[in-house]
């Protein structure tokens, strides 16, 4: 098991309290932030880089409304799960008080390394994604893309098919697709990749 629960944090005004200096908790590593829709797979991706089941998958969207913070020890490294965003069932005040906590948080952090920004394998960035997306250039923050449930493409067809819409949306967006992964915590494909990327 290489996966530590570190801390959470669920009020902006709690925020500062969690650093001292480059510090989380008295850990000093470099933290990677989890971004993504609701019920992308970011909780299951963290498992599966981990080894472990610290973070808590869900059926039901939105649950989460919390930052999780995860110390990943063979990669030195301290993985945020943010709370998803774009759930559709709740209110938009509700909505616009997570996006103001997150983007506190992403500012907040001297020693936030990159964002990991989760897409579904099956569909384009919806317009919610593409606002992250967009915020994440705009505070200089280092993206890097990783398609999700790729086991859900079955077919070798499916699979190019999707990957050169994919291709294209992030060109689109201004970003090179050649760094994007394509991963499934159900059958692991690409995560040994991915865990490799990050660890560097
Ligand atoms: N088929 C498939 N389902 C997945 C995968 N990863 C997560 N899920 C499912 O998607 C749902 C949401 O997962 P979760 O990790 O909680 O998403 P989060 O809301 O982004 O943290 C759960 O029912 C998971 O079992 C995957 O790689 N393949
Ligand atoms: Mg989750």
């Amino acid at each position: 098991m290489s996966g530590q629960f570190v801390v959470t944090v669920g009020a902006i005004e709690n925020l500062e309290r969690l650093f001292s200096g480059k510090n989380l908790k008295g850990q000093p590593q470099p933290r990677i932030a989890m971004v993504g829709r609701s019920n992308v797979g970011k909780s299951s991706l963290i498992n599966s880089l981990l080894e472990s089941k610290v973070a808590q998958v869900s059926n039901q969207p939105g649950k989460t409304r919390c930052i999780h913070f995860y110390l990943w020890k063979e990669a030195k490294k301290v993985i945020a799960d943010l709370p998803g965003y774009g759930y559709a069932r709740t209110a938009q005040t509700e909505r616009d008080r997570w996006a103001e906590f997150i983007n506190a948080y992403l500012r907040a952090d001297e020693n936030l390394e990159a964002a990991l920004v989760l897409l579904d394998a099956r569909h384009g960035p919806t317009r919610l994604d593409e606002q992250a997306i967009r915020f994440l250039s705009f505070e200089g923050i280092p993206v890097t893309f990783v398609f999700t449930k790729f086991d859900q493409l079955k077919s070798q067809s499916e699979r190019a098919q999707r990957k050169r819409e994919a291709s294209q949306a992030l060109r689109d967006l201004g970003f090179d697709p050649e760094g994007a992964h394509w991963v499934s915590s159900r059958s692991g494909d690409g995560l040994k990749k991915l865990a490799a990327f990050l660890s560097r």
